[in-house]
């Protein structure tokens, strides 16, 4: 009777191994998906999209191959947005901060201080909330797959240690290019600039700008500390980013495809968001052993920056909808929970 149960499970494996490598055969066209991304392939951008293209080929046998594009040779985040929209390239991860002009609602990402830590990221960007958000990307071209943490971002500059709210006066502040950082900065006394990301190394070597503000990993990973002398931890916004297909290439993909890059997305969610965790809990001994000046703002200046950043939440509660404000605003509350 055991003998017999072994038997027929192994047929039936054999059986469904067979069935689901037909599947494959006939699911799965050839395909070659331009995944670009901004920062080094030495980062956790270029880790995460390296793990997200193995998985493809290896769900779909071999069919699907990614070619993962970085140091965003293949456009900014908003060149390579347009790119998407207009289906002349196939997949990206970037900002969500540049989809802005395109869905007003991903400002609600960019409050100060929205996330006490990255497990109330995880909760509400992965809850009903986050996914909501992300499908107003459809009617725009895009579909949204997953967040993946860039972090929180942190200040940077070459002039002087920011201990204090006036200290950020008159520097002259690179901000992504989206109106709640320029809005967030110049209200905290900086002299804000939007530029892509990609012109910041340049920017700050060639001092046509002071400072900017990132995430420790990617200070570290596009060498900043080569160019920016203080660091201040001020943790003032959590950044996630958002990994993106063409709404034109994923209506032309068979389910069993659009599912393999769904399936793969979420693997390179969970092993992005650890290894981000990971580098960053290091990241600010690297940078110091670089020769970082780093300083903690003191909790009573951190005080004064985030009630001076108040002012900038009415503006985004109006600009995303005060559904949507309120709705985020109870995740939150929900997730401290
Ligand atoms: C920035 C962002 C960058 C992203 C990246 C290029 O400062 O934090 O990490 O845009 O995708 O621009």
């Amino acid at each position: 009777m055991k003998t017999f149960r072994r038997t027929l499970l192994a047929a039936l494996s054999v059986a469904a191994f067979a069935a689901s490598f037909q599947a494959a055969a006939q699911d799965f066209k050839p395909r070659i998906i331009r995944f670009g991304y901004g920062l080094n392939e030495v980062s956790n951008q270029g880790r995460a999209t390296k793990l997200f293209a193995q998985e493809v080929e290896k769900a779909s046998g071999g069919k699907m191959k990614v070619r993962a594009i970085g140091a965003a040779a293949l456009g900014t985040d908003l060149q390579m947005q347009q790119a998407l929209i207009g289906g002349a390239q196939e997949m990206m991860v970037g900002s969500t901060a540049t989809l802005v002009g395109i869905t007003k609602e991903m400002a609600i990402w960019d409050t100060p201080f929205l996330f006490n830590n990255a497990k109330e990221a995880d909760v509400v960007l992965d809850g009903p909330v986050g996914q909501k958000v992300m499908d107003k990307l459809q009617e725009k071209g895009l579909v949204g797959l997953v967040y993946w943490e860039n972090g929180f971002r942190n200040l940077t500059n070459s002039k002087r240690p920011v201990a204090k709210l006036e200290d950020m006066s008159g520097i002259k502040l690179r901000v992504m290019q989206n109106n709640v950082f320029l809005d967030s900065f110049k209200t905290l006394g900086a002299n804000a600039v939007p530029l892509p990301f990609s012109e910041l190394f340049t920017a700050l070597e060639t001092n046509t700008v002071d400072g900017q503000e990132n995430p420790y990993n990617t200070i570290l990973s596009s060498k900043f500390y080569e160019v920016q002398k203080y660091l201040t931890v001020t943790n003032h916004v959590y950044s996630p980013w958002i990994v993106l297909v063409s709404k034109k290439y994923w209506d032309g993909l068979s389910k069993a495809e659009q599912k393999v890059l769904l399936d793969a997305a979420k693997k390179s969610r969970d092993f992005e968001r650890q290894d981000t965790r990971d580098e960053a809990a290091k990241a600010l001994a690297d940078l110091k052993g670089k020769g970082m000046q780093v300083n903690e703002l003191p909790a009573a200046e951190a005080g004064r920056m985030r009630e001076k950043l108040g002012a900038v939440n009415a503006s985004i509660a109006a600009n995303v909808g005060e559904d949507l404000w309120k709705e985020v605003q109870g995740a939150v509350a929900a997730a401290r929970k």
